[in-house]
């Protein structure tokens, strides 16, 4: 299909500085090695903040073919925000994307479904493609189904937008994070696919039809061809299985 497949690697506060450059560095290297083309399948770090600039160096000194992305930014452009990041400040350093509402962000930090609108807004104020992340959790699943809770919590994350934008969904059941049960390929499908009725409904099918979406949860060497397979799951992010170079370099090679 006509979307180019993404895989995101989401390392979380996991790596130190020197193992950031180190390992940007060999996993270029591993795709290279393996003929890695960008048009196939778009491979996608994301850092934290205090590595992002040695990160962007490194991509732009050598011409990585690697996409940069933030793991969340601030709802606010500048101000008096202490220890709050701006989409223009990721725009600087050249990141492409930015995580928003990822469950541990939701969960952890309180982040409302309002909160997730307004850094929506903000991403795109700057030019970011936000990383939505919705997903329901084990007790929802069981009162309400698999999609009512994403499918919800993509609708509010989206309020403030229309038009033409440039936005990557990623569905991740917040059962499925770090603890090694990933969803079933069809249960990511079916997910995925009124996720994208979803965007049909609020930005238009042409929207639609080049919006990415991302399945996550425990994905693995050993699962991800299973969900590329699925006609509406466009692509991974990839948590705990991005940490290891040679396990991310075959995710990234799905094909
Ligand atoms: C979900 C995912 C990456 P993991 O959080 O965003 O992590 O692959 O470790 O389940």
């Amino acid at each position: 299909h006509k979307r180019v497949p993404l895989i995101a690697g989401n390392w979380k506060m996991n790596l130190d500085h020197l193992q950031s450059i180190a390992f940007v560095q060999k996993l270029a290297w591993t795709l290279k090695d393996a003929r890695h083309d960008f048009g196939t399948a778009e491979v996608a770090v994301f850092p934290p903040f205090t590595d992002l600039r040695s990160v962007q160096t490194l991509i732009s000194a050598d011409k990585l073919d690697l996409a940069l992305g933030a793991q969340d930014l601030s709802a606010h452009d500048s101000g008096a925000y202490t220890g709050e990041i701006s989409g223009a400040f990721l725009a600087a350093l050249d990141c492409q994307y930015v995580i928003i509402g990822h469950s541990e962000r939701r969960t952890l930090h309180n982040e409302t479904d309002e909160v997730v609108a307004a850094k929506v807004e903000a991403a795109l104020r700057h030019n970011l493609v936000p990383v939505i992340c919705v997903g329901e959790t084990a007790e929802d699943l069981e009162k309400h189904g698999a999609s009512a809770v994403p499918v919800a919590q993509l609708r509010a994350a989206l309020a403030g937008v229309t038009g033409a934008v440039d936005i990557v969904v990623a569905y991740e059941p917040v059962w499925a994070i770090g603890s090694g049960q990933a969803a079933t390929p069809d249960q990511a499908e079916q997910v995925a696919a009124k996720l994208r009725e979803t965007l049909v409904e609020l930005l238009g099918e042409d929207v639609a039809a080049v919006t990415r979406v991302l399945y996550g949860g425990s994905v693995k060497a050993a699962n991800i061809a299973s969900f590329m397979r699925e006609s509406n799951v466009d692509g991974a992010l990839v948590g705990g299985a991005s940490l290891d170079l040679d396990e991310f370099a075959s995710i990234s090679r799905f094909h």
